[in-house]
């Protein structure tokens, strides 16, 4: 008798060889992308996609935007990496490009997101103590109850997930943490005169995006004044015209002292963040003191500028706001009795999906998948819709159907 082993398909076969020689840091949706252009990505097997998650807001411009590409393709083939040591023609002028753009006096290039909050806290700390004359060794940082600033020991430090920190200790000293949109507990947190610095996302990310109440940042700006201590806005995944706004806090009007972008920074094609600060602050940092071997590489400040570009000439936030607004008053209108929350701000919004017979927010996305549609469950319960800004309002109603039929086979 002939055994004939049946043929695994493309996709199986790569994700076989990801579960052989790659870590189990992830698990992701059982779908093997190849192509990526604006809204769309594809299969191995050519299967089309509306991509709702952004690769979690690093795509606000749209997969591989034609602007970027060539900004990367052209920078490529003349210089990519100088480091630090030697100066470059791309750095000063991206550097005045985006101090200019953002408003503010200088920027510290980094890559990753994670990195430019590290960054963030090591200026926090060092002001502290240069500038507040905090005793050395002394300086808190205060952070938010649900936060996600990444994964370094550092930034888990400041985690309330378990999923985040456990088992990674022992951790940074010198952190508080206070409940989310608690600004009794804020003022409360910072009168200490040790606090250097208070780090917050706009909007909470990955705790579900929960937008705190109209008026928190004007209040928190308030506090930091009050108490002297450094407001410090992580907007690497609400930044970027992400919520409607070029930055979350410019829904009402508030300047962060410090501002960390990073993921769309990018457009996605390569790691880059940048920390923006007047000199009070960036100063403290002397030649040597901190850096990084990639941070500001010419690749990566072509490729900034450009992704910048794009969302000024495509008027991206204008875009996010209105097809924002969309986009919830029809998920409320599916009227779905497993839907039990809508929210968000712009293009960055979640759903609330009930468990009910067994099946979960998971199996879901597995059915949107099939119905031509990629988002992530997080939190076991949520589901981000964060689709590229690029995205026209009938692609958007599209989407809404597919989310309108998925659903109600789970009704
Ligand atoms: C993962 C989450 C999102 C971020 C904010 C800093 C960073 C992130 C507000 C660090 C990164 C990514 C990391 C990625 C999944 C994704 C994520 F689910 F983890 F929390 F978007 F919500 N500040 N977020 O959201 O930036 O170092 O990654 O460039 O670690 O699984 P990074």
């Amino acid at each position: 008798m002939t055994i004939v082993a049946e043929k695994i398909s493309r996709s199986e076969e790569l994700i076989a060889l990801e579960d052989q020689f790659g870590a189990h840091n992830y698990h992701p949706l059982p779908v093997v992308l190849d192509r990526g252009e604006g809204v769309f990505v594809w299969d191995v097997d050519g299967k089309r996609y509306y991509d709702f998650l952004s690769a979690y807001s690093a795509v606000n411009q749209g997969h591989c935007h034609p602007k970027i590409i060539s900004a990367l393709v052209e920078q490529a083939s003349k210089l990519t990496l100088t480091s630090r040591a030697f100066h470059n023609d791309c750095l000063g002028e991206y550097e005045k490009y985006v101090t200019s753009y953002f408003g503010y006096n200088k920027v510290l290039p980094m890559n990753t997101g994670v990195e430019a909050v590290e960054t963030a806290v090591k200026l926090a700390r060092r002001w502290g103590y240069r500038v507040k004359g905090i005793p050395d060794n002394q300086a808190k940082i205060v952070f938010v109850e649900g936060n996600f600033h990444g994964r370094t020991i550092s930034a888990i430090s400041a985690s309330t997930d378990p999923d985040s920190y456990g088992g990674f200790g022992p951790y940074v000293p010198g952190y508080v943490i206070v409940p989310f949109n608690d600004l009794a507990a804020l003022d409360q947190a910072l009168s200490d005169p040790h606090v250097a610095g208070f780090v917050f996302e706009p909007m909470q990310g990955e705790a579900g995006v929960l937008v705190p109440s109209d008026g928190y940042l004007t209040e928190v700006r308030n506090l930091c004044n009050k108490h002297r201590v450094l407001m410090i806005a992580d907007e690497v995944q609400t930044g970027l015209a992400r919520t409607g706004k070029m930055l979350a806090c410019d829904h009402e009007n508030v300047r962060p002292d410090v501002l960390i972008l990073g993921k769309a920074l990018s457009g996605g094609v390569l790691p880059v963040s940048a920390v923006l600060a007047d000199d009070e602050i960036m100063l403290t940092i002397k030649p040597g003191e901190h850096g990084s071997t990639y941070g500001g590489n010419p690749l990566a400040c072509k490729v900034a500028i450009a992704a910048l570009q794009v969302l000024k000439e495509e008027k991206m936030a204008e875009n996010a706001a209105r097809l924002g607004e969309i986009l919830r008053r029809e998920l409320k209108a599916i009227n779905n009795s497993r839907v039990t929350m809508v929210r968000g701000k712009g293009l960055l919004n979640a759903i609330v999906i009930e468990p009910r017979n067994g099946t979960t927010a998971w199996d879901v996305c597995m059915l949107l998948k099939e119905n031509g549609l990629l988002a992530k469950p997080t939190h076991g319960d949520i589901i981000r819709f964060a689709p590229p800004l690029c995205m026209t309002e009938t692609q958007l109603l599209e989407c809404v159907a597919i989310i309108r039929d998925t659903l109600q086979a789970f009704e």
